[in-house]
């Protein structure tokens, strides 16, 4: 099997004659970002707990894949296409925190994308964004831009259909798209090992007409080095890379999800030892850029920083149920109307467009039945009663599945669960 591409051991220790193209100012940029990445997804974790968060899908342990190849990029002319577990790419790209938390909140201003900011929404239907990079990457081209487009997606959403599309369109058309595999061992209980009966993922590509490489997704230079080489064939017009990263999903599928039935603890335990963050301050620290003090007063510094994120989440008003309905149709057909005024406890008749519902603050009722996009889990309900979770104080929707798998999305505002 094909080596992946590592210029960083587990120690931290640098390849013989590798030649790094991130510089210390670089990696000490990257080891900051991979480190608030880390503290955000605890502090998500720890509200979620508590009910003031919905369902966290976290990149603990794949910092590097997704810190490594957003760098190699320019937010000022490249786009971003994410799936759903990248929040250092889209921060180093421009989307503010506090918006993070916001979306988690289950507020549509937290999936607002600030202008200029040049990423496609956080996508939890498998596989469907990989066909829209291929789309714009080619659209970007034809306009005469240099701009790159970099699609992630998970090596569960590798065996959808939009993946052979996709990589088949981009392939003839040359576009400059970068299809960024975190393959991390699993799609929720589902081993890597059972997508494909290939070898690897990355050995697809060429039969699309373009190359496939393989990295430690854990080594944060080589994870750069090798996304620098397949934006620089993007942007001389030779077409698009698969870059398999080779990772390890270190937390759960989301909150709702429960690894511990089905991860094997050697298999885990073996994995954290190889943390991406880790060993970049191995190797920052064998050059005398790292030590204690530099790592507490950067862990202060991003303790405030997520503080700060949270704090001006917390103080949005609440979503309303209207939020639900306002971004899709410019005017609502009448299925949505009745649905909408059915949420908002009008019994059938339908609430005032863009306004605030007759519930009040925050109190939403949820939809009922919905089967979400990250997995088995309800969506929970914002308002009120007991829900059929039973627990962290929330209740789901009627019947409800939620999109990441296995779990509930919490709700934002009020009710004992
Ligand atoms: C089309 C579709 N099918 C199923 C799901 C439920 N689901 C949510 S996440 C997930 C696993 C995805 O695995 P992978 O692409 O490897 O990404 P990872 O979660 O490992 O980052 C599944 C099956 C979904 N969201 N969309
Ligand atoms: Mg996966």
């Amino acid at each position: 099997m094909t080596q992946p591409l590592q210029l960083l051991d587990s120690q931290g220790v640098l390849a013989d004659a590798a030649q790094p193209r991130l510089s210390d100012a670089q990696a000490l940029g990257g080891l900051r970002l991979m480190m608030l990445s880390r503290a955000a997804d605890q502090r998500a974790i720890s509200l979620q707990r508590q009910g003031r968060l919905g369902t966290v899908a976290p990149v603990i342990g794949q910092e590097a894949a997704v810190v490594g190849s957003a760098m190699a990029l320019d937010p000022a002319r490249d786009w971003i296409v994410p799936q759903y577990r990248e929040l250092p790419a889209l921060l180093h790209h421009g989307y503010p925190l506090e918006r993070f938390f916001l979306y988690l909140k289950g507020n549509a201003a937290g999936a607002a994308i600030p202008e200029g900011v040049r990423m496609l929404p956080t996508q939890i239907a498998l596989g469907v964004q990989i066909p829209h990079a291929a789309g714009l990457g080619w659209g970007l081209r034809l306009r005469g831009l240099d701009s790159v487009v970099a699609c992630y997606f998970g090596d569960g959403a590798s065996s959808e259909g939009d993946f052979h599309e996709a990589c088949n369109l981009a392939g003839l058309v040359k576009a400059p798209v970068i299809f960024f595999l975190s393959n991390n061992g699993w799609a929720i209980s589902t081993p890597s090992r059972a997508q494909t009966a290939g070898a690897t993922f990355a050995e697809r590509a060429p039969t699309y007409g373009f190359p496939g490489v393989i990295v430690d997704g854990n080594d944060l230079l080589a994870v750069h080095a090798i996304t620098c080489e397949a934006v620089e064939r993007a942007r001389a017009g030779e077409g698009p890379t698969l870059i398999e990263a080779r990772t390890y999903r270190i937390g759960p599928h989301t909150t709702a999800d429960d690894p511990t039935r089905y991860v094997d603890p050697a298999e885990l335990e073996a994995w954290k030892a190889r943390d991406p963050i880790v060993r970049v301050q191995r190797y920052l620290a064998s050059k005398g850029l790292w030590d204690e003090s530099a790592a507490q007063e950067a862990e202060r510094e991003i303790a405030a920083e997520v503080d700060r994120a949270v704090e001006a989440a917390e103080a949005f008003p609440p979503p309303v149920v209207d939020d639900l309905f306002a971004h899709a149709y410019a005017e609502l057909p009448p299925r949505l109307l009745a649905q909408r005024a059915a949420m908002s406890g009008e019994g059938g008749r339908a609430a005032p467009a863009g306004g605030r519902g007759p519930l009040g603050e925050g109190g939403r009722a949820a939809p009922a039945g919905g089967r979400g996009p990250l997995g088995e889990g309800g969506h929970a309900a914002p308002a009120g009663g007991r829900g059929p979770l039973g627990e962290g104080g929330r209740a789901a929707p009627a019947g409800g599945r939620g999109p990441l798998g296995e779990g509930g999305r919490a709700a934002p505002a009020g009710g004992r669960g």
